[in-house]
This record gives structure tokens, sequence and C-alpha cells, in this order.
């Protein structure tokens, strides 16, 4: 087990009066443990209590985690069963990533144990140690390596699909596997769409060209967004192109210790609304990340959520001008004791590739 992680859990625990907290999320797991489960349909959960940690896993996970009693399971038998067989009476969290096929039954059968959804893991996540920002940061690095040899490879007429393709062999280079979804590369009017679905369009002069991707590298993801422009630019490409950027160092140069999520999605919008496109940038500017694409903390509309020394998280504000293009600049910062430090370094000015 990871003791200092561990023990900043069960501070949540007693602050939030749980006597014990199931642990669903393979990823919350991880990180409690060290130890990758992969139970796909099935139920893997860890228990905590303030004096024992209970691993319920499938049969596939050998390696046993210190100071932590496995019990191993296989495809036959209920294991909502075995995990009933585990709890205490008592208040019991539950994490938001529990199937209710597994919690509905469990409920039923432990009629005796009062439940509630828990965060406790995902609010101990949100402040990386010194050794998962050097993770995060190394993941950034590789990441700023595979942009900047993959937008020398554009061509006329290439797809996005290809593209995409360009970007994982990158990464394959690298040593990194197909962990996370495919890059997500637009082109043109697809550039229009936050979360476009890549597919056949051609790489035509004039494109705007954006790709969001990262990779899970040693358990902990980057992140990145650039959009670069193929052979010309129009003014009106330009003119979104310097508001984006310019809202995306609005929002990081007032990140430091005490500053809310919501501030700093505010520093962005005010940029991009003072250009007149405040109509065209409909998500949030953050969200977190670590072993999670996307974590806590995540930058809601009406939570006044602090910024704290250790958070990671995205800043990627974007403008979307439907069936045309789109411009969206993402980076990720660790916020430090008097500001922030940035992981990835792709450079942002406006670059059109010839
Ligand atoms: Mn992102």
């Amino acid at each position: 087990m990871k003791k200092d992680r561990l023990a900043r859990v069960r501070a949540l625990m007693c602050r939030d009066g749980l006597d014990q907290l199931i642990v669903t999320q393979p990823q919350a797991i991880y990180y409690l443990t060290g130890l990758w489960c992969n139970p796909m349909d099935r139920l893997d959960a860890l228990v905590i209590t303030h004096d024992r940690c209970r691993l319920l896993c499938y049969v596939l996970a050998v390696i046993e985690p210190e100071d932590c009693e496995v019990t191993i399971y296989s495809d036959t038998g209920v294991t909502v069963d075995r995990l009933g067989g585990l709890l205490r009476a008592g208040v019991t969290g539950v994490d938001g990533y529990m199937h209710s096929r597994f919690l509905l039954p469990l409920m039923q059968l432990r009629s005796d144990i009062s439940f509630r959804v828990s965060s406790c893991v995902e609010e101990a996540r949100m402040i990386k140690t010194p050794e998962e920002v050097a993770l995060l940061r190394r993941a950034s690095e590789i990441t700023d390596a595979v942009f900047a040899d993959a937008f020398t490879r554009l061509r006329p007429g290439m797809t996005e699909l290809e593209l995409g393709a360009v970007f994982s062999d990158g990464f394959m280079a690298q040593g990194v596997g197909r962990f996370a979804g495919d890059p997500m590369v637009c082109f043109g009017a697809g550039s229009a769409e936050p979360h476009h679905n890549p597919g056949n369009a051609q790489l035509t002069p004039g494109d705007a060209v954006c790709v969001d991707t990262g990779k899970r590298i040693d358990g902990y993801y980057s992140d990145m967004t650039r959009t670069v422009f193929f052979r010309s630019c129009s003014d009106e490409q330009r003119r979104v192109y310097d508001t984006v950027l310019e809202a995306n160092l609005a929002a990081l140069s007032i990140i430091r210790p005490g500053v809310l999520m919501s501030e700093i999605h505010e520093a962005a919008c005010a940029v991009i609304r003072k250009a007149g496109y405040g109509d065209f940038y409909p998500h949030r500017t953050s969200h977190g990340i670590g072993i999670d694409y996307h974590e806590e903390p995540y930058d809601v509309v009406g939570r006044p959520l602090p910024v704290e020394p250790g958070m990671c998280f995205s800043v990627e504000p974007g403008i979307y001008l439907p069936g045309r293009f789109g411009v969206r600049i993402e980076d990720l910062v660790v916020v430090t004791e008097d500001g922030y430090s940035l992981l990835n370094h792709a450079p942002k000015q406006l670059t059109i590739i010839p």
C-alpha cells in the first residue's frame, strides 16, 4: 500500500465520519496499492477501514500489495456476496464509480449498513506528490516531442484518421502503447466541434488543424491541444487564434494558490467575450489530470474550489465557429507555492505549416 496516500484518504474519511470506504475504480485502486486491476465487466473493490485494507480482486491480479489482505475471486460465485462478507456495520462510503448492478444488490444484502457516496480518494488525488508531478511532466515532455514531429508531416489530401495514425506511431516510437483513445484530429469544419470524431475528411490548404491528444505514460496522463493552419491563414482565423491564445495566457497568468477554478475560467471567458466570440466558447476551461485523463479538480460553474499547490489541471480555452473552423489551445499546469509551472512546452505562436 502507498502509506502516505492511504493516510490522506483515512484523514478525509474521519472528516466525513466514515467507518469504511469501498473503492472500485481501478485508477483509484492503483493510486492506493500500485496494483493495476482490470476487472472489465466484473467488480474489484478495495475496502478501507481505519485499521485495515482488504482487496477483493479478480483472479488475474497476482501481485499482492503489502499490508493488504487480498481475496481472489474467479468467474464462479457472486462477487457482491463476497464483498458483502468483507464489510463491517457502520457508515460506509462508496466511490462514485461502483456500478448500480453491484451497488443495489449490495445495499439489499447489507441493509444494516448506511451507504453514502464518497469522493475521499478523488480529493486525495487532487494534490499530487512530487513523484506524481515528475511522471506527469515526463508524459508531457514526450507529448511535446510527438506533436513537434507530427506537425511536420501534414500533406494535402491526408485524412484526419491518417494524421491520427502519425500521432499514434509517434507515441509508439517513444515506447508508449495505445493506452488512451485515438488522437482527436480535426481538419477545417471539424475543428469547430469541441469533441469531434475524426474521420475521412481530407486536409486542404487553408484548413485549421486542431489536434487534442494525450497518453498515459507510466501511470500518468498527458493532454495537449495545438491548432495550426495548413499553408495559409485568413484574417479571421488569425483573429480567432490570437484571441484564444490571449485567453489561454490570461487564464494562466492568474494561477496561484487561493484563486478559484471559476476565476481561471472567467479570465479566459472575459478575453473571448471582449473579442465578440462569447457565444462560441461552450465548455469549461479546466479539468484535473493524473492517473485519469479527466479527474478532480473540475472547473464546475458555481462551485468555489480554490487552487492549491500540487494540483495539476488543464487550461484549454477555445472558440468554435460552427461549420467553419475552431481553435483550442490546451496546456497543463502544476500549481506551485507562488504560481504555477507548465508541464508541456510545445510552442503556441500562430503557426502556418507550409
Ligand atoms: Mn484536456
